[in-house]
């Protein structure tokens, strides 16, 4: 299984086919996506015709196409999924349902690799028409994605050509790139880089390297999105036509499902979108990406072109790229993310507001927004073997992630609020349906952001229970077995075998949220540098840069290495530029953000309770299945506040619920 070794990546990623997570808190999840999960979306795919529309289009089926124009792309991301779950799991069940799948694809897919059902059944004799606003090189994208896991999953080159295809196409009918022809919803770079790391073709990287560079360089990108409106709208009205002629009761069928492009923002969300449309910076699309030194627009959108440029400094080595890299994520983290580590702040835009623009009943923070950015953490951990990124990628797995996915696996959050008045429920799907997909597909390649490799060092991210072989340079095998208990208790052991005669070093992550970590090695204490105080600096109270690698050397044979990262519960203040915190405090434990809901709290006002210090904060075991660690803020009155993990909410039916909470001195 390819494991990706780019030239100037620092770490080598270790495959997670190679990794068995054995962790209770994880394992449970990912039977969930896979047992539950990947199949609830399948039949949801179905129900909203998503998959119909290529059977329409392939002549399998008769019927009009329904859905948004970018349809196509949930159920290719869904394929990369369960190709991916495939890849550690065997399921009769989902293997004839993914290969039943690429098998309608390669139907649909016309000869020379054009594949996108929106133009294929309503316009088939365009192309190409808009590229900032309809998304056939996204959909494209997550194609040749899905097409790389189904290689990786079963080695059958047949479906990886339908990528190559597609890949292909575009490099062809693309030849004489130019801003234009950027799209305006990255992606497909991402799918070009991987499919050149599997394929070493080097066609593919030069492609994403084209469409990368030539981003933010329309000259009147204005112009470009007034035009290319007037032509969608002028599509619109041609495909509403159509759909009154071919209408009859046997062929339509619009199923309802749930639309969340909410609107209910700050005054002048409005006029703000719209100039931000205008201006390109919706799209990333108002400056070169060497001038992107800030996150902007849209969130999804904003993570995935960042993933795909750090991508791209793996391969070139290209420094003025990692430079403005650098200082988009320090600016991120310190003013545009909330302290469950969810970004986009603006509803409508469906991203970041200004600095310290931090609304928690606004708050957008997209699912897929949280994991475009744990990937875009990953790349930059690989090139630069920084722990920040590490401590963020735990943090937003933990609180942005997991929220977006009910206990069963059978509903959704699409936008993921700090507050909510109680009319705010998870949903089994929507409309538009990026999301679920996209937690599937990270659930199931969980163990790729554990550990990962250069030298003789082993770096040790994530504290996810797991085991692993690999062999070492000399070609020697080394096994890692790591038990842990996060999140609800800090203690991990580590046992090596280091089989080869050379000495060994692995580095372990010290997470910034812990403050009295101890570590022995074979019995014996290693020395912690001193802890400084929690870092309060950066707008939402949560700061990864407190985190850090700590060497340890190990001889050969066999290494236990017991760990103690005491999980504190912090009262966290974001900056006072944020204006609705102010006089508020979130609660953390160990790398969880805690909230207020109102189903634990019947006879308080959440979302509008109040802490005070004289409050004795306790920890008590759920008597639910998981035995989550909970807490209760408890006045010498008697009064009470419970507080859960915030991923683990709205799993109760409506409720209201609260991160940042009131803080009486
Ligand atoms: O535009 C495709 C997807 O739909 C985006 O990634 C999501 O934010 C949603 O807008
Ligand atoms: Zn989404």
């Amino acid at each position: 299984m390819e494991s990706n070794c780019s030239p100037h990546s620092k770490l080598k990623e270790v495959h997670f086919s190679k990794i068995t997570i054995t962790d209770k808190f994880w394992k449970t999840r990912q039977e969930t996506n896979r047992n539950s999960a990947i199949l609830h979306q399948w039949e949801q795919l179905e129900k909203s015709k998503t998959i119909d529309n290529f059977r329409y289009v392939s002549g399998e089926k008769e019927g009009y196409r329904t859905g948004y124009i970018y349809t196509d792309s949930d159920s290719h991301k869904w394929a990369e999924a369960a190709s991916l779950i495939l890849i550690n799991f065997k399921s009769k069940k989902l293997e004839k349902l993914v290969e039943d799948y690429f098998n309608l694809i390669s139907k649909v897919q016309e000869n020379d690799g054009y594949i996108f059902t929106y133009n294929q059944f309503h316009f088939p004799e365009q192309r190409w028409i808009n590229f900032q606003i309809e998304h056939e090189l996204y959909s494209l994208g997550h194609l040749i994605e899905a097409t790389c896991a189904y290689y990786s999953a079963t080695g059958n080159g047949k479906i990886l050509e339908i990528g190559e295809k597609a890949a292909t196409l575009v490099v062809n009918d693309l030849s004489d790139f130019k801003a234009k022809h950027t799209p305006g919803h990255p992606e497909i770079e991402i799918a070009l880089i991987k499919l050149f790391r599997i394929t070493k073709k080097k066609l593919y990287l030069e492609l994403a390297e084209k469409i990368l560079e030539e981003r933010g360089r329309m000259k009147f990108f204005a112009l470009q999105i007034l035009k290319e409106n007037f032509s969608q709208s002028k599509r619109t009205k041609i495909v509403e036509k159509q759909r009154k002629a071919a209408f009859t009761d046997r062929l339509v069928d619009e199923t309802k499902v749930m639309s969340d492009l909410s609107k209910d923002g700050p005054p002048g969300l409005f006029i703000r979108t719209y100039l931000q449309f205008l201006s390109g910076k919706y799209f990333q699309q108002n400056v070169p990406i060497r001038k992107l030194y800030k996150p902007i627009g849209h969130g999804v959108r904003w993570g995935y072109l960042a993933t795909s440029i750090t991508m791209l400094y793996q391969e070139t080595g290209d420094e003025s790229l990692l430079n403005t890299l650098e200082e988009s994520w320090d600016h991120m983290v310190c003013r545009r993310m909330y302290v469950t580590g969810g970004i986009g702040s603006l509803p409508l835009l469906e991203g970041f507001g200004r600095d310290y623009e931090l609304n928690n009943k606004y708050a957008y923070n997209e699912t897929c927004a949280a994991i475009s950015s744990i990937f875009w953490s990953w790349e930059m951990l690989l090139a630069t073997g920084q722990a920040k990124y590490a401590d963020l990628i735990e943090w937003q797995l933990y609180n942005a992630f997991l929220v977006g996915m009910s206990t069963d696996g059978k509903s959704y959050f699409y936008r993921n609020p700090l507050e909510t008045r109680g009319n705010f429920e998870r949903k089994s799907w929507y409309k538009t349906a990026c999301c679920p997909s996209n937690i599937s597909r990270t659930l199931a390649k969980l163990g790729q952001y554990i550990y990962s490799i250069n030298d003789f060092t082993l770096w040790i991210h994530q504290y996810i229970g797991s085991s692993f072989n690999y062999d070492s340079k000399d070609g020697k095998t080394i096994s890692v077995s790591m038990k842990s208990e996060f999140p609800w208790k800090g203690s991990v052991k580590i046992t090596i075998e280091n089989g080869s005669e050379k000495k060994f070093a692995i580095k372990l992550r010290i997470p910034s949220w812990t403050r009295k970590a101890i570590i022995l090695v074979n019995g014996k204490e290693e020395t912690i540098p001193k802890f400084c105080e929690l870092d309060e600096s950066t707008a939402s109270g949560y700061s990864p840069y407190d985190s850090y690698y700590l060497p340890v050397e190990l001889e050969t044979g066999k290494s236990e290495i017991e760990m103690s990262l005491p999980m504190e519960t912090f009262l966290r203040k974001s900056d006072r530029k944020v204006k609705c915190n102010r006089g508020k405090i979130a609660l953390t434990r160990g790398p969880l953000v805690y909230c207020f809901e109102s189903t634990d709290n019947l006879d308080l006002n959440v979302p509008d309770s109040k802490m005070k210090s004289s409050m004795v904060i306790k920890q008590l075991i759920s008597d639910t299945e998981e035995k989550l660690v909970t807490l209760r803020a408890e006045e010498p009155s008697g009064k009470i506040l419970k507080a859960i993990p915030y991923f683990s909410w709205g799993n109760r039916g409506k409720s209201a619920m609260q991160v940042w909470i009131d803080y009486e001195e």
